[in-house]
């Protein structure tokens, strides 16, 4: 291993959890019992924990010391202040409403945000945020750039914004009928793509021209800086904190899941420049979330979200982050593995319409062989493919996404580079006799949200 290509984990571990494995099968039963659905898995029967990296976070031994100076109080929490002020001084934004992660920021913004009949562009669907959206009366449309929705394509900046598509969508519809733009950065399902500066300031300069408001989906922005960093002329001798700063000065707000770049196990917010958004979204926290000062977060969460997003800007943090990613889907790679290339921020993705050549969309074959990478080694992974997409709203038909992955999430500051060798060589193993993956059917299939409670059995 190169170590200076991938730099050793920056922090020392002084509190463990121990894993173990559990036989092979007793795996193949549990599968079953969950009705091969890997979020139906119940933790203790899993080695090494890939399903997300949502909320899966170790925090720091300041975070825990912050948690201990928790301000419980109803109204007024310091800890709030402390949040609060946190968040203006690093994104520049000036107002922030407290949720208890990314999906109640994503509510509330909808549903303040949102006329019915309205347009909602954004670089590829998420699933909680394409819901809140269509829940709404908003119409979803995809603009990221076309290579994002193919997995063999490297070039840089996957999850840009095809400003063609935008300015398309601009003449045709009109833009009073777009609600805003919602760019995430980085962009989830294409691979954690990141967004570079250009696009967000083009995007950004587009819509001030036409009165449109962009709303970031901020989820994993300190990933994204990271790339612009690395891989965007003019910003290697930047700060992460810098790059931040810039990236949010072309946003009108951002729906933030501080369960991700917030490096904490619970929390969000929602962040907003508008006077009048804001005195709207003040008054539907109180309906979903809670008081404006705690929005469904206990004191001391608030606390180490504070101190945690924090965290995630300091650069040897972020650097070892991104690059234990890439390590993973580099090993992956050499073994002729195929994934989504590039490797994106958070996860690498395994590309399951080549991994599994004998099996159609329609018998998931991403679902499929999420299943058998656990009972092969226990390493929990998630579909992100046709089961995640869910059903078009209007049509009730399957939306069926080009991309069809599995995605290996790696959790920050959780695993070493020796569990990543552990996860590769069980990948490799399984490439190796991929044809005995079986195809998958409903046998449960939820309305909303599918994935997430969704049955099945071999087909
Ligand atoms: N992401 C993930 O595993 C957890 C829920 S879906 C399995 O990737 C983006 C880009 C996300 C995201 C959650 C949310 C919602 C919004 N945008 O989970 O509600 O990746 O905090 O955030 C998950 P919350």
């Amino acid at each position: 291993m190169d170590y200076s290509k991938y730099p050793a984990e920056p922090f020392r571990i002084k509190m463990v959890e121990p894993v173990k494995m559990v036989s092979k099968e007793e795996r193949a039963a549990v599968a079953k019992e969950s009705g091969y659905n890997t979020f139906l898995i119940p933790s203790k029967e899993v080695y090494i924990d890939l399903l997300t990296d949502s909320g899966t976070n170790a925090m720091s031994d300041r975070q825990w010391a912050g948690m201990m100076l928790g301000d419980e109080a109803y109204a007024g929490s310091r800890n709030f202040e402390h949040l609060e002020s946190t968040v203006k001084e690093l994104l520049g934004v000036k107002h922030v409403v407290p949720t208890h992660q990314g999906r109640g920021a994503e509510n509330i913004l909808s549903t303040i945000a949102i006329k019915p009949g309205q347009y909602v562009p954004g670089n590829m669907y998420f699933t909680t945020t394409r819901f809140h959206q269509e829940h709404n009366g908003g119409i979803f449309v995809d603009i990221v750039r076309d290579e994002a929705h193919d997995a063999t394509i490297d070039v840089p900046f996957k999850g840009n914004i095809d400003i063609n598509k935008l300015k398309k969508l601009i003449d045709e519809k009109g833009a009073e009928s777009i609600a805003y733009v919602c760019l995430a950065v980085t962009v989830n399902l294409a691979g954690g793509q990141p967004v570079s500066m250009a696009n967000i300031k083009e995007v950004s300069a587009l819509c001030r021209e036409h009165g449109i408001k962009v709303f970031f989906d901020a989820t994993r922005f300190a990933e994204n800086a990271y790339f612009i960093k690395e891989q965007e002329e003019g910003y290697a001798d930047k700060t992460i904190t810098e790059i931040v700063h810039e990236m949010f000065s072309y946003a009108d707000g951002a729906t933030m899941s501080g369960k991700k770049d917030g490096i904490v196990n619970i929390g969000g917010f929602l962040a907003l420049n508008d006077e009048e958004l804001f005195m709207a979204a003040k008054e539907m926290v109180v309906v979903y979330e809670g008081m404006p000062s705690y929005g469904g977060m206990a004191g001391r969460d608030m606390e180490a979200l504070a101190i945690g997003l924090k965290e995630s800007m300091q650069f040897e943090y972020i650097q070892h982050r991104v690059l234990q990613v890439r390590y993973l889907g580099e090993r992956l790679l050499e073994a002729g593995v195929p994934i989504v290339e590039p490797v994106g921020g958070h996860a690498v993705f395994l590309d399951a319409r080549r991994f599994c050549p004998h099996l159609e969309q329609k018998d998931f074959p991403a679902q499929a062989l999420a299943n058998e990478l656990f009972i092969e080694s226990g390493v929990r992974s998630m579909e992100r493919g046709i089961v995640s997409a869910g059903r078009d709203i209007k049509t009730g038909e399957n939306h069926t996404p080009k991309l069809e992955t599995v995605r290996l999430t790696i959790p920050r500051r959780v695993y070493t580079y020796k569990h990543m060798d552990v996860v590769a060589d069980a990948v490799i193993k399984l490439y190796n006799h991929k044809e005995d993956i079986k195809g998958l059917k409903f046998v449960y299939e939820p309305k909303q949200l599918r994935f997430f409670t969704a049955r099945f059995e071999h087909i």
